[in-house]
C-alpha cells in the first residue's frame, strides 16, 4: 500500500509539517480560499485552509479552550462576545459554557467555512443555532470599526497573518479592537508557535503594547500544529490576565485554574521574546 501525506503549506515555518491521510473528504474553493477536509489516522478529520491545517477532531479541544476560556475566565463578568473567525464553531461551544454570556457575535468572513464545519465536524460546530449567537458572513477588520466600548472579550481566532488575515494582526486592527472593547475588556488572538513563529510573536506583541497598557503571551501545546508550542496574546484594559478572576464552574477537559497559570510564560523568557534574545 502507499503513503499519502499531505504537507503542510506554512511559509513562516522553518520545517514541512506533514499528516498521513486515509482520506480526502472535501475539497472546494470558496470566494477567499481553498478548503479541505481530510481523514488521518490518530487525528481524525482535519480541517485544511489554503494548505494549512486549522484543527484536528481529536485536539482541536485543547486550542478552543485555552483560547477561550484564558480571557473569559480573566474578566469577571464575560457578557458580549466578539470572536472573529471560528468559523468552524470551536472557540464558540468553548463560549457559550460560560453563564454569564449573554451575547456571542461570530464573525467570519467565509461562509463556506462554517458550512462544510456543519457538515464534517458535528461535535466543534455545535453551537450555532444557540439563541445567544449572531452570525455574520462579514469582514472582521471592518466590523470592529463600526463599534466603541460594545464587547467584554474580542478573540482572534484566525488562519495565519499570511493573505487577507495579515491585516488582523496590525496596529491599526488592535486601536480599533481596544476601541471596540468595554473600558475593561480583553483581547485575546492565536499568535502561531512560540519556536519556529517567533518574529511574528515578537511584531504582534509589540503593536499591542503601543495600544493596551495589560499584554502578556501564553502558551497551549497543539499536537497538530507545527511547532507544537502554540501562543496565544492577550491584551486587557484593565484586569490582570495570569489568574482566573471567578471559579473554573465549566466542563473542561484540561483547562483548569492551574493550567491557567501554567499556560503563561516565565517573565524572564518572555522578556527574551520581545527583546529579541530569543
Ligand atoms: N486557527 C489558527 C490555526 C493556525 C494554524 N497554523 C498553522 N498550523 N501554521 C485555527 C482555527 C481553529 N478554530
Amino acid at each position: 500500500m502507499m503513503d499519502v501525506f499531505f504537507i503542510e503549506r506554512d511559509p513562516y515555518a522553518p520545517i514541512r509539517h506533514c499528516y498521513p491521510v486515509s482520506k480526502i473528504l472535501y475539497e472546494g474553493k470558496s470566494e477567499y480560499q481553498e478548503i479541505m477536509v481530510i481523514e488521518s489516522p490518530h487525528f481524525g478529520r482535519v480541517l485544511v485552509l489554503d494548505g494549512v491545517a486549522q484543527c484536528d477532531e481529536r485536539f482541536e479541544f485543547i486550542y478552543h479552550e485555552f483560547i477561550s476560556h484564558v480571557p473569559l475566565f480573566a474578566h469577571p463578568k464575560p457578557e458580549d462576545i466578539l470572536i472573529i473567525g471560528g468559523g468552524d464553531g470551536g472557540a464558540l461551544r468553548e463560549v457559550l459554557k460560560h453563564r454569564e454570556v449573554k451575547r456571542a457575535v461570530l464573525v467570519d468572513i467565509d461562509r463556506q467555512v462554517i458550512e462544510v464545519s456543519k457538515k464534517f465536524f458535528p461535535t466543534m460546530a455545535v453551537a450555532f443555532e444557540d439563541p445567544r449567537v449572531i452570525v455574520l458572513n462579514e469582514d472582521g477588520y471592518k466590523y470592529v470599526q463600526d463599534y466603541e466600548q460594545e464587547f467584554d472579550v474580542i478573540i482572534v481566532d484566525s488562519t495565519d497573518p499570511v493573505g487577507f488575515a495579515h491585516v488582523l494582526t496590525t496596529e491599526e486592527f488592535f486601536k480599533y479592537v481596544f476601541r471596540a472593547l468595554k473600558e475593561d475588556g480583553i483581547y485575546v488572538g492565536q499568535t502561531e508557535s512560540i519556536h519556529y513563529h517567533t518574529d511574528i510573536v515578537r511584531r504582534v506583541q509589540k503593536s499591542l503594547r503601543k495600544v493596551f497598557p495589560i499584554v502578556d503571551l501564553y502558551t497551549a501545546v497543539i499536537p497538530g500544529y507545527a511547532g507544537y508550542w502554540w501562543t496565544f496574546s492577550i491584551a486587557s484594559k484593565k484586569h490582570p490576565v495570569r489568574e482566573p478572576s471567578r471559579d473554573v464552574n465549566i466542563q473542561t477537559k484540561l483547562y483548569s485554574a492551574d493550567m491557567h497559570r501554567h499556560a503563561f510564560l516565565p517573565e524572564s523568557f518572555y522578556q527574551k521574546i520581545l527583546s529579541g534574545e530569543y
